[in-house]
């Protein structure tokens, strides 16, 4: 078996992120060495319940720590898109009385295990960036010792989700995005639009085949997706948006990716009507590049994967009450 790659997952955890969380946990070649939080999608303390969660129904609470990061960006007000997401776990709920939360902050934790072994930890960075900025600004060593990132974020010269100009993660901490594509990471980026929209939604009838797999991880897939589901919907999406999970999906498979090209990424901070805006320069502006920005991938073989890992039996943790 191919080496298995060390990888932190710093989200703010509904949904996607949830379905994120099991491919570090599940997938043989992962091996997730810590979960940060970061203020994004829900209020903070459900983020931490909805991974704790994602952690029982894997088998697996306990067995990866849990790090608190940031509560809030870095300059602005934080945002909700619980209009979007709910809860984030479709309502699921189970026993909370001991939660498993590591005392080191997370963004002491992500300069920690970036320095234990540098050059070969990878973040799979899926909410706002403030955990990731926050690390660069605290110890500039970290921007060497980490590998690469792989964000999940931006519109490459597409449409937003939370503003017309916006996708949601750079919208909601720009000033993090941008020290974050200015600090000179190796870093590749999952945008938002059109990649998400064209190569990783799961149909009505993709989500019933995954409801008539019948294991514990498949019926808390198609139950924590149900409000994004509705919510993308009402906007005209087709089915449920994943480009959380493709981002940690692209990383341990890069054979599922087609197309890739280099951008120069800026974020936009000083505008309030394209607040958050990726600028994607595709390299003929005279800009260096400093990103690889995924253009398309195999969607087909992306919803076989995620079927596949939801297809394996484990014993959850604890019990859901719902
Ligand atoms: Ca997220």
């Amino acid at each position: 078996m191919a080496a298995r790659i060390p990888l932190v997952i710093d989200t703010d955890t509904s949904q996607d992120d949830c379905v994120a969380l099991l491919v570090g946990l599940l997938d043989p070649l992962a091996d997730l060495r810590a979960i940060t939080m970061v203020a994004g999608n829900v209020g903070f303390e459900r983020q931490v319940l909805n991974a704790h969660l994602t952690l029982s129904v894997a088998g697996r609470l306990g067995e990866v720590p849990i790090h608190l990061g940031c509560r809030r960006p870095m300059v602005r007000e934080w945002v909700s898109a619980e209009n979007v997401h709910g809860d984030g776990a479709g309502g699921l709920d189970m026993d909370f009385d001991d939660l498993d939360i590591s005392g080191q902050h997370g963004v002491d934790a992500l300069i920690r295990l970036a320095a234990e072994n540098p050059g070969e930890l990878t973040v799979v960075c899926i909410g706002p960036l403030t955990n990731i900025a926050m690390a660069a600004v605290k110890d500039p060593r970290f921007v060497q010792n980490v590998k690469a990132l792989y964000i999940m974020g931006g519109s490459n010269n597409a449409r937003g989700n939370i503003t017309a100009a916006a996708e949601y993660n750079f919208y909601v901490d720009p000033e993090a995005a941008k020290i974050v594509f200015e600090a000179g990471f190796e870093i590749v980026v999952v945008p938002w639009a059109p990649l998400t929209l064209r190569d990783a939604v799961f149909t009505r009838d993709r989500l019933a085949e995954i409801s008539r797999i019948g294991t514990p991880l498949a019926d808390f897939f198609v139950r924590i997706v149900s409000t994004t589901l509705e919510f993308d919907e009402s906007v005209g999406i087709p089915g449920s948006t994943h480009p959380d999970s493709l981002t940690a999906a692209v990383l341990l498979h890069p054979e599922l990716v087609t197309g890739t090209a280099q951008f120069a990424v800026d974020i936009e901070t000083s505008s309030e009507l394209t607040r958050g805006y990726s600028a994607m320069s595709w390299g003929v502006h005279g800009l260096e590049p400093n990103a690889t920005v995924i253009e398309s991938v195999d969607s087909q073989g992306f919803y076989d994967y995620i079927t596949g890992l939801l297809a394996t039996a484990t014993t959850p943790s604890r019990q859901f009450r719902s």
